[in-house]
C-alpha cells in the first residue's frame, strides 16, 4: 500500500518550501517510501468552516477525497492538523450505513461512491470493508518509519537548537478521537526533535491553541493575534531558537501575527523542514526566504549549513 500525499491549500499556495521538505525526506534522498500524488485532491474541507457551519457539504467533499484515495487503496497521508482531522472524522462518520447512504447519493451526480477498502477475512472468502486509513505525516514518521531509521540518516545533528514544539489543537482534540498520540501529554514531535540532536523547551501552556483555528483568524484577526502573543510569550520565556508545529496553519498564524507584537521575532517551520535540515538537505530548497520572520539566525547556528 503506498501513501498518498495530502498537502492541503495552505502549503502549497503559501510555504511551498513544506511540501519540497515532505517530498524530499519520503523520498530515495530520504526515508524512500512508496508515494503516491493525486492531483484531484481538492480542500480537505477545512474543518473549522465547513465541518462547523453545513455539515453535509462538508463531508461530501471529504468523502469525494477519500473516494479518490479509495481507488488506489492508498492510505492518506496529511501534513497538516486540519485536514488529519477533518478526514479522519468524516470516515467516522461514513462508517454510519444511513449518513454513508446519504452522502453517496450526493456523490453519485459526480459518479462516486465510497465503500471503504475492501479486505478479505481471515478464513473465509467473504470481504470487509475497512474506512480509508487516514494517517498524519507525524504518525507516519513515528510509527511506519521509527526514530531509528531517522536517527541514521541525520547528517546534520542540529547540537544546541532549542525547539519550542507547537502541537495544534487538531492534532490533541478532541481527545476522544485522537489516535496518534497522548493528548494531554503529546510527545511525538519532541521525540522526533531529539533523535535530529536538538533540545526540545518546556513552556507554559504548550497545548493551548495558536490562536488561529475555527475560522478566529479569518473573523476576529485581533483575538487571533491576541491568543498567538500569549503564546509566543512564554516561548520566548524559555529563549528558544524555533517554534516547530506539524500544522501548516499554526505555522502561518505563527509566523504572521508575530509582526503585531514583536521586533524580535521568532522563526517558525514545519516539522518536516527540521528533519530536511538534519537529514542534509539543501536548505535553499526549503523556501524559508518565503517565511516573514526571518529564519537566517536559526540557519546561521546550525553546523554545516
Ligand atoms: S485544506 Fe483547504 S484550507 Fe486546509 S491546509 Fe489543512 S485544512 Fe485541509
Ligand atoms: S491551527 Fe493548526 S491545529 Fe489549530 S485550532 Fe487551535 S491550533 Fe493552530
Ligand atoms: C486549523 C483548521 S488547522 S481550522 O481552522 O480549525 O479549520
Amino acid at each position: 500500500m503506498s501513501y498518498a500525499y495530502f498537502f492541503g491549500c495552505v502549503v502549497p499556495s503559501r510555504y511551498p518550501g513544506v511540501e519540497f521538505a515532505v517530498r524530499w525526506i519520503t523520498g530515495p534522498e530520504g526515508l524512500d517510501l512508496e508515494t503516491k500524488d493525486i492531483s484531484e485532491f481538492s480542500c480537505c474541507p477545512v474543518p473549522g468552516i465547513f465541518y462547523s457551519t453545513d455539515r453535509d457539504t462538508w463531508l461530501a467533499l471529504a468523502a469525494r477525497n477519500l473516494c479518490l484515495a479509495q481507488r488506489g487503496k492508498n492510505e492518506v497521508m496529511t501534513i497538516c492538523n486540519g485536514c488529519f482531522s477533518s478526514l479522519l472524522k468524516a470516515t467516522e462518520y461514513l462508517d454510519d450505513p444511513k449518513t454513508r447512504g446519504r452522502t453517496n447519493k450526493v456523490l453519485s451526480k459526480i459518479d462516486k461512491k465510497y465503500i471503504g477498502i475492501p479486505e478479505k477475512m481471515e478464513g473465509s472468502n467473504r470481504r470487509v470493508f475497512k474506512p480509508v486509513s487516514v494517517r498524519h505525516f507525524v504518525d507516519v514518521i513515528y510509527r511506519d518509519v521509527g526514530l531509528d531509521a531517522i536517527k541514521s540518516k541525520v547528517t546534520r545533528p542540529l547540537e544546541g537548537m532549542k525547539v519550542a514544539v507547537h502541537y495544534g489543537c487538531h492534532y490533541l482534540r478532541p481527545t476522544e478521537n485522537t489516535t496518534i498520540d497522548d493528548p494531554n501529554n503529546p510527545e511525538k514531535v519532541d521525540e522526533i526533535v531529539r533523535c535530529l540532536g536538538a533540545e526540545s523547551v518546556d513552556y507554559e501552556d504548550r497545548l493551548a491553541c495558536c490562536g488561529a483555528g475555527g475560522g478566529v483568524r479569518s473573523h476576529v484577526i485581533e483575538l487571533a493575534n491576541s491568543l498567538t502573543e500569549e503564546k509566543f510569550k512564554n516561548i520566548s520565556n524559555e529563549e528558544a531558537d524555533v517554534i516547530v508545529t506539524p500544522c501548516p496553519f499554526c505555522l502561518l498564524q505563527f509566523d504572521n501575527a508575530q509582526k503585531a507584537f514583536t521586533k524580535r521575532g521568532i522563526p517558525v517551520i514545519h516539522v518536516a523542514q527540521l528533519m530536511a535540515i538534519a537529514m542534509g538537505v539543501d536548505v535553499k530548497k526549503l523556501g524559508l526566504d518565503l517565511h516573514n520572520v526571518s529564519c537566517y539566525p536559526l540557519l546561521a547556528k546550525i553546523k554545516g549549513v
